[in-house]
């Protein structure tokens, strides 16, 4: 044997022995070697193909780090739709729903497959011949985003399934999260190092999947788990849900260690509660439990609402409550100029994360629940909300206990502080003045949704504003390569990744443009209305509130701070310096309408999106929707357990598809990344 063919059989011999051991400890928590032998058996493969770099694959487990940092996600269109789930709060409203299932299936009892909800990142893992072909985020559900080289730092996630009966192409759904230990691991380094800690599991395992740096995900504790399919042929379909997710541990694919078959409704609440009594000790922070009906023909018959799968339901755990002291009640200022009263309390761990602020929402409400410092209150943390104060304790209120009184001037400015006519709502006058609004709205124009800026962070911001580098968004594009260097913790690659960014950013789309400026009451979704009505940045600005108000979704209050957000000559600099750095967009041109004059019918349940959506994704190409079918049909979208329509059409001469036709026709029509 030559010295290159035994080093091809050991390269094979040690990533099967990786795989394998990556298969004990992820999928069937039975690791039978140290993390030192582990490592060794890396090193050696590492060695190996350093020597011989013609026996590298892309699936090696050494390959799981070394994609280069990307400059965007690259949307990527799901095969089949990620759906949410419904939510049930009450034990009530699980039994609602086990009897809507009986009663639509006509039977007396159902065996379901219960699993804990973790509080991760939903993702869709595509396999192709066994391998990992592309990795993506939820989106919109139809519409993710390519995560392939993050998800493939996750040792979790197998590159290549074990053994070889796995269909050819199909979708994995399931959860990136991160452990608890981990998690506490990381915000712990964090503050050691100046970092911002995460506020919660969950976003630290969306923040570290979505990072455009895969080197960076390789270094975080993300951990997965499979729960269901997207696309999958049917043919190859087991008979239940719990033989699916049997089928995946088998090929590597990590499933909760807690999932069990259920017996009716009262077996799906003794899960429950046993789970919510093991909760503090879980390695995870689980937020419910998902019961699915566990026959795989009964969940088609059952289909889907508008949002979500009838055969199965997230029966959601209460929030986590705890009780802790009062120290101070602090006042922030939001990008607005809203006062928000912050309770700081005396640390306490609430389901696994330690609390030391709570929000008050606003003076009003401090007034409601009689908030003072000193005294003994209940702390909520639900998901991923922020902490709130649900109610004092009476009892325990010390006689020193010190009221809240509202603020008359800004804590950050010292401009007067006004009440909004009629609210609850107390706010700073300073505007851009203030440096609190400042930087809140440096970090808004810089932030993800809007102009995107990587980098720009609070700390960033903070020094940006200290050193009178900035003072207004416009300025952002005047920084210099050695302005930045001089900053702390910044040096000079930093400096031109963010000049890179700065860049970048100048070519964006007038919604998020819009969206940037704070405009007050003009969120994503307005900005978006307003880009699409008006075409144009000039013609938005030229409009008075009446116009505006004729816009379909603006109402007299938006309107009027439209209107007043371009009148002030300040916001008006800002813009034109902004427009002379080089921000700025496409022309939004009117959306081909390839289907106008076509009338679409369906009937039967789909599989990748609802009824309702696939009506608007066809009345967006133009297409008319009908009831009913009839000689002016053009088509007939049949999906399963069709009704009588098909006959109909069959005999009306009507053309009939199918799901699959159906999409690739939306395919061929759909601008690329339309969500
Ligand atoms: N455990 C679990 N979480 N979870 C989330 N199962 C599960 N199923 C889901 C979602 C969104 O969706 C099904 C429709 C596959």
């Amino acid at each position: 044997m030559s010295a290159s063919e035994a080093a091809r059989q050991r390269v094979e011999a040690l990533r099967r022995e990786i795989e394998y051991h990556n298969f004990r400890y992820y999928v069937l928590d039975q690791p039978v070697i140290s993390d030192a032998e582990y490592d060794a058996l890396m090193a050696e493969l590492q060695a190996l193909e350093a020597a011989y770099p013609e026996l590298v694959t892309p699936d090696s487990p050494t390959q799981r780090v070394g994609a280069p940092p990307a400059q965007a996600f690259a949307a990527v269109r799901h095969e089949a739709a990620m759906l949410s789930l419904d939510n049930a709060f009450t034990e009530q409203e699980v039994r609602d729903f086990d009897r809507r299932v009986r009663d639509r299936l006509e039977v007396e009892t159902v065996e379901y497959t219960a699993e804990p909800k973790l509080d991760g990142l939903a993702v869709s893992l595509l396999y192709e011949h066994g391998r990992l072909a592309l990795g993506a985020t939820r989106g919109d559900g139809f519409v993710g985003e390519d995560v392939t080289a993050n998800v493939k730092t996750i040792r979790a996630i197998p590159l290549r399934l074990r053994g070889s009966d796995w269909p050819e192409r199909f979708e994995v759904r399931g959860e990136v999260f991160m452990p608890l230990e981990g998690f506490r691991k990381l915000n712990a380094w964090a503050l050691e190092h100046g970092e911002k800690a995460f506020a919660n599991p969950r976003n630290a395992a969306a923040g570290s999947l979505r990072q455009l740096d895969p080197g960076v995900t390789a270094k975080r504790p993300l951990e997965f788990y499979a729960y269901g399919v997207g696309f999958f042929p049917k043919q190859r379909l087991p008979e239940t849900q719990a033989g699916l997710l049997a089928c995946f541990k088998e090929w590597g694919l990590p499933v909760a260690r807690e999932l069990k078959v259920v017996s009716g409704v009262e077996g799906c609440l003794e899960y429950y509660r046993d789970l919510l009594a093991r909760r503090p000790s879980l390695p995870f922070e689980a937020d419910g439990v998902v019961y699915k009906v566990n026959r795989l023909a009964w969940q088609e018959r059952l289909g889907y609402t508008a949002r979500a799968p009838r055969w199965a339901i997230a029966h959601k755990f209460p929030p986590h409550e705890v009780t802790t002291v009062v120290e101070a009640v602090e006042v922030q200022v939001g990008r607005t100029g809203i006062l928000t009263p912050v309770a700081k309390l005396k640390p306490v761990p609430v389901g696994g994360v330690v609390v030391s602020s709570a929000t008050l929402h606003n003076f009003e409400e401090v007034k409601r629940k009689d908030v003072r410092v000193g005294d003994t209150v209940i702390v909520r943390r639900a998901g991923d909300v922020i902490p709130e104060v649900v109610k004092v304790i009476p009892e325990k209120r010390p006689l020193a206990a010190r009221p809240v009184e509202p603020p008359t001037r800004c804590p950050v400015c010292g401009a007067e502080a006004v009440a909004d006519p009629g609210g609850a709502l107390i706010r700073c006058s300073g505007g851009l003045y203030c440096p609190a609004q400042l930087k809140a709205a440096l970090k808004h124009f810089a932030s993800r949704r809007a102009l995107d800026i990587e980098g720009l962070g609070e700390k960033l911001i903070d020094q940006l504003l200290e050193k009178g580098l900035v003072k207004d968004v416009a300025d952002l594009y005047s920084l210099r390569p050695e302005q930045l260097a001089e900053l702390e913790r910044m040096g000079a690659k930093s400096a031109q990744n963010l000049i890179q960014a700065l860049e970048g950013s100048k070519s964006t789309t007038l919604a998020r443009f819009l969206f940037a400026l704070g405009i007050r009451e003009v969120g994503e979704v307005t900005a978006q209305i307003l880009a699409e009505h008006f075409g144009s940045l000039e013609k938005l600005m030229a409009a008075d509130e009446s116009e505006l108000e004729q816009v379909p979704g603006i109402g007299p209050v938006v309107a009027k701070h439209i209107a007043a957000f371009f009148r002030q000559p300040h916001n008006l600099n800002v813009i034109e310096r902004l427009r002379r750095a080089g921000v700025h967009w496409q022309t939004p041109q009117a959306e081909p309408r390839p289907l106008v004059g076509k009338t679409f019918v369906f009937t039967g349940a789909l599989t990748a999106m609802t009824r309702d959506q696939a009506k608007a994704r066809v009345e967006a190409l133009g297409a008319r929707v009908s009831e009913s079918v009839s000689r002016a049909t053009d088509y007939l979208v049949v999906g399963a357990a069709p009704g009588a329509k098909l006959d109909k059409a069959r005999r009306l001469g009507v053309t009939i598809i199918d799901e699959q036709e159906f999409l690739t026709l939306l395919h061929q029509f759909e601008a690329p990344g339309r969500g």
